[in-house]
């Protein structure tokens, strides 16, 4: 295998990533958490990580039957000649100890704190669309909670007293004896690829785009409950939502989302209760919004008649502008997608064949194609959309791809429902500069090298 580490053979114009951004040791760190973790494509199903050293990586690489001295093919395991263990005792499963590298993980290049922190999601270890709840990303504006679900309220009221006819309160037993639904939809933080703005690069997709999960979310629709409570939705066109930790999280949510059916508040995850830390026991989902606005702990919702311009919409979340303006009340996430294979701290063991997949999404709908490059951005195949393809969820894609040993430039582009394209992040900074922290949804480069060694590159 040619280990080759030039980037000069590269097509395209590459800038590689800097890697003073978390500071060498924190680098190589997060390169030697991601190969640890890394679904190296071939693990489970031919390659066995405690094959005797005398196997030859080709030979493990190899679909067709590798029997000859293979003891793992020749000789009755034990565990297909013993006794199996009885029923999982402890009362909740967990995964096999053999995935234990399959972990949220924070990054050492920010600054993590009781009061304000987050984790990513391993995304390049995920299937489908799913994400296990234990492993959903974490924002905390303020440290979480696990609050009693029998001493959570949630109140409605009005900003004046004619906005809202009957100003309730609801106890959690209240809120479960209403009318649910259950949909699926992603979560993105307005900061998801937030690095990449400015020719940074973090190394692995967990880093790049972990701060998006996507649930099955069960709850109430808002508009149920404003409903109940009198709401005069000719004057009351906006809600306020509030939540019960320390960050006192307020966003402003326009009432036309919470008149079409889809805001709700949501108990269920997975079909569990919500766990503490993604907002246990109620939390608002906003299909399609950044995930600042599906306030955790939700413990009121306040209807007024205009915006409310709290510090979490006007001084977070806002982006800075080429010419010194800032960008405000942001809320929609726009179209973007990720490969998740391969990428960024993953290793292809030899050429041949793989399955090229990733996630798309967006916040205006359903995903209506995603196309996929090998050669950055010159051509471009259409990726298999695979079912189901739902509204502001996460969308799985796939493509078969022949890998030549040669360096390849792999990316992403999907086209939303309305038929916005996912920008290059030339045409984003071409609009929106190069200070902006949040609201990154540009086209994601992985540089395939020769030594299979996959990299976060960005293409100018
Ligand atoms: N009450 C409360 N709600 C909150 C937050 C918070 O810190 N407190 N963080 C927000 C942010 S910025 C995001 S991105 C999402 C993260 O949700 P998760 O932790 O379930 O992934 O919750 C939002 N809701
Ligand atoms: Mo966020």
């Amino acid at each position: 295998m040619n280990t080759s580490n030039s980037h000069a053979k590269t097509p395209g114009r590459l800038v590689k990533a800097p890697e003073n951004f978390l500071g060498a040791h924190a680098v190589s760190t997060v390169f030697e958490e991601a190969k640890r973790g890394r679904r190296n494509f071939l693990r489970n199903a031919f390659a066995a990580a405690s094959l005797a050293a005398s196997v030859p990586a080709l030979a493990q690489a190899s679909a067709s039957p590798q029997t000859q001295g293979d003891a793992h093919i020749l000789n009755l395991p034990e565990h297909s000649r013993g006794l199996g263990q009885a029923v999982a005792s402890d009362g909740y499963g967990k995964p096999s100890k053999f995935e234990t590298n399959v972990q949220r993980r924070t990054s050492p290049g920010l600054t993590q704190t009781a009061q304000a922190s987050v984790s990513f999601a391993p995304l390049q270890s995920l299937f489908g669309i799913v994400t296990p709840s234990g492993l959903h990303f974490e924002r905390h504006h303020q440290g979480w909670w696990d609050i009693d679900p029998s001493k959570h309220r949630l109140m409605i009221n009005g900003a004046d007293d004619n906005l809202v006819k009957t100003p309730m309160v609801f106890t959690m037993d209240e809120i479960m004896r209403l009318p649910s639904v259950s949909r699926f939809h992603f979560i993105e933080c307005g900061a998801n690829t937030g690095m990449e703005w400015g020719n940074v690069a973090v190394p692995t997709c967990q880093y790049t785009h972990g701060m998006i999960s996507c649930s099955e979310f069960t709850g109430v629709p808002l508009k149920l409950l404003l409903d109940r409570a009198g709401v005069d939705y000719r004057r009351g066109r906006y809600v306020l939502a509030e939540g019960a930790d320390g960050s006192s999280m307020t966003r402003t949510v326009p009432m036309e989302l919470i008149e079409s059916g889809e805001v709700f508040v949501a108990y269920g995850q997975n079909g569990e209760m919500l766990r503490p830390e993604n907002g246990y026991p109620l939390r608002l989902v906003v299909p399609g919004v950044q995930g600042v606005s599906w306030v955790k702990y939700l413990r009121r919702i306040e209807v007024g008649d205009k915006p409310y311009g709290t510090k979490d919409e006007v001084i977070h979340y806002v982006d800075l502008m080429p010419g010194g303006k800032h960008r405000q009340y942001t809320s929609t996430q726009e179209c973007k997608s990720v490969v998740t294979t391969p990428s960024g701290g993953q290793l292809l063991l030899d050429q041949g064949f793989y399955n090229i997949t990733g996630l798309a999404w967006s916040g205006r709908g359903k995903v209506r194609a995603v196309d996929v490059s090998t050669d950055g951005g010159r051509n471009w195949r259409k990726a298999r959309l695979e079912s189901p393809v739902l509204n502001k969820c996460l969308t799985r894609f796939s493509l078969d791809w022949v890998w030549d040993g040669k360096p390849a430039l792999i990316q992403s582009r999907a086209t939303d429902e309305t038929g916005y394209v996912q920008p290059s992040s030339r045409q984003l900074r071409a609009v929106r500069g190069t200070r902006s922290i949040y609201h990154n949804n540009s086209i994601q480069t992985w540089l395939v090298q020769e030594n299979g060694e996959v990299k976060n590159v960005q293409v100018a």
